[in-house]
């Protein structure tokens, strides 16, 4: 029988695996690289045993950092053919190879919870990753915001790939002259379980058009043909500005200017209420039209500090229709697909953001309900980078660096 004691003994061992040293891979072979979102979640696993790892990881994340506040999705300490797009595709030149866009900004977030687990340096360290924090919040604010929303410029900047969110958008974009290239994830896993070759010539044409463009951000919202706001980002940015305004309330930074971010993101989530959906939406900025999607984004209005009744009674029928919850997509929308990554499939990840921010919320319940189903789905299936939300069977990555983390942290402490 597996205990809780040896699973916590196998999620350790998998982030020592992975450890590169003073960076976290999310897992060998698919993703051989630092992930900026990836590695705020392994941090918060490693705080649970070796708090100065934790702190390192979060450290080399903002060694990346280029001069203008930005914090690349991707890190890429040293080449490796297994991954594409590789640095020579994206083309930017931060003081490490990088990608040159941004992923859901949940360090400030992260690092704030690293600092309560520590007893000791804690304040030495975050003291030095503050500005960095807060450069990179203010740099979202300044080339980010639609009505106060969070807008996301390329699929993969809010972790969910091949979410149903961008499928308006995508099919409006002429990738006919993408060229030839060689993808690399389908050579690791199952092809059924990836975004398709139709996203993938998208995703790839928007990595040119940003290289093209020198990834100036003025140039990018005049011209881009994607540009959409979003529920990942914006409720992870605003639970982040209250996070960079607790810390550095405490530490004695100047916060000046992040209650005002507060404010105008509380607005901007208010524009992501689909009324007709019922639920937090994405919205295409440039066409402005609704995804009508429910997403497992949707349900990361608590960790943004926005509480909302119809959301929690979805939660909550969620919770008890769905054998394996949350799922990515909504199963009763036609676009439900249970294996194919972000379009269905349950991401441990994505249920421990939203049970913390339950938790913060005062929701109990739900959050020891959700940590409960999330620490069966893992013990029952393994430590897989994202699971079948009906059968629960394991899919895409195996030995996943951020699901041996939420085991850690969160859903094995249940
Ligand atoms: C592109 C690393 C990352 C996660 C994302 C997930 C996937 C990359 C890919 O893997 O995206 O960034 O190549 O598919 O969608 O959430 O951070 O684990």
């Amino acid at each position: 029988m597996t205990t809780t004691h040896s699973l916590g003994q196998a999620a350790r061992q998998i982030l020592i695996q992975n450890d590169k040293g003073c960076y976290t891979i999310p897992t060998k072979g698919l993703y051989p690289y630092q992930w900026n979102w990836d590695s705020a979640i392994a941090a918060l696993g490693f705080a649970e045993f070796d708090i100065t790892r934790a702190w390192i990881e979060l450290e080399t994340l903002f060694s990346g950092q280029w001069s203008d506040g930005m914090v690349p999705h991707i890190l890429f300490h040293q080449p490796d053919p297994g991954y594409f797009p590789g640095p020579d595709v994206w083309g930017c030149d931060g003081p490490i190879p990088s990608s040159g866009i941004i992923q859901p900004p949940i360090a400030a977030s992260m690092a704030r919870r690293v600092w309560e687990k520590d007893t000791g340096a804690g304040a030495t360290h975050l003291t030095a990753l503050y500005p960095k924090m807060l450069a990179w919040h203010r740099w979202i604010m300044q080339w980010r915001l639609d009505r106060g929303a969070v807008c996301t410029t390329h699929p993969w900047e809010t972790g969910r790939d091949n979410a149903p969110d961008w499928d308006k958008t995508m099919a409006r974009m002429d990738a006919s002259d993408v060229g030839e290239y060689t993808r690399r994830d389908t050579t690791h896993v199952n092809s059924d379980d990836r975004p398709t070759n139709f996203d993938y010539d998208r995703y790839i044409k928007l990595v040119q058009l940003g290289r093209n463009l020198h990834w100036d951000q003025a140039a990018l919202r005049e011209q881009s043909p994607f540009r959409v706001a979003d529920p990942t980002m914006t409720f992870t940015t605003l639970g982040a500005a209250r996070d960079l305004l607790a810390m550095g309330t405490e530490l004695g930074f100047d916060t000046t200017g992040l209650t005002e971010d507060i404010k105008t993101l509380e607005a901007g989530a208010a524009t992501l209420w689909n009324t007709d959906l019922g639920a937090f939406d994405s919205r295409d900025v440039l066409s402005g039209e609704w995804a009508g999607c429910v997403s497992s984004a949707s349900y990361l209005c608590w960790l943004g500090g926005i509480d909302s009744d119809q959301m929690m009674d979805r939660l909550r029928n969620t919770l008890e229709t769905v054998p394996y919850p949350v799922p990515s997509n909504d199963p009763d929308s036609d676009t439900f697909d249970a294996r194919r990554y972000w379009r269905g499939p349950t991401w441990a990840v994505v249920n421990m953001l939203i049970g913390l921010g339950l938790e913060q919320q005062g929701h109990h319940a739900e959050a020891t309900e959700l940590a409960r189903k999330t620490g069966a789905l893992i013990s029952e299936h393994g430590f897989a980078e994202y699971f079948d939300p009906l059968s629960g069977s394991p899919a895409g990555g195996k030995s996943f660096t951020w699901t041996a983390a939420v085991w850690l942290a969160w859903a094995g402490r249940t």
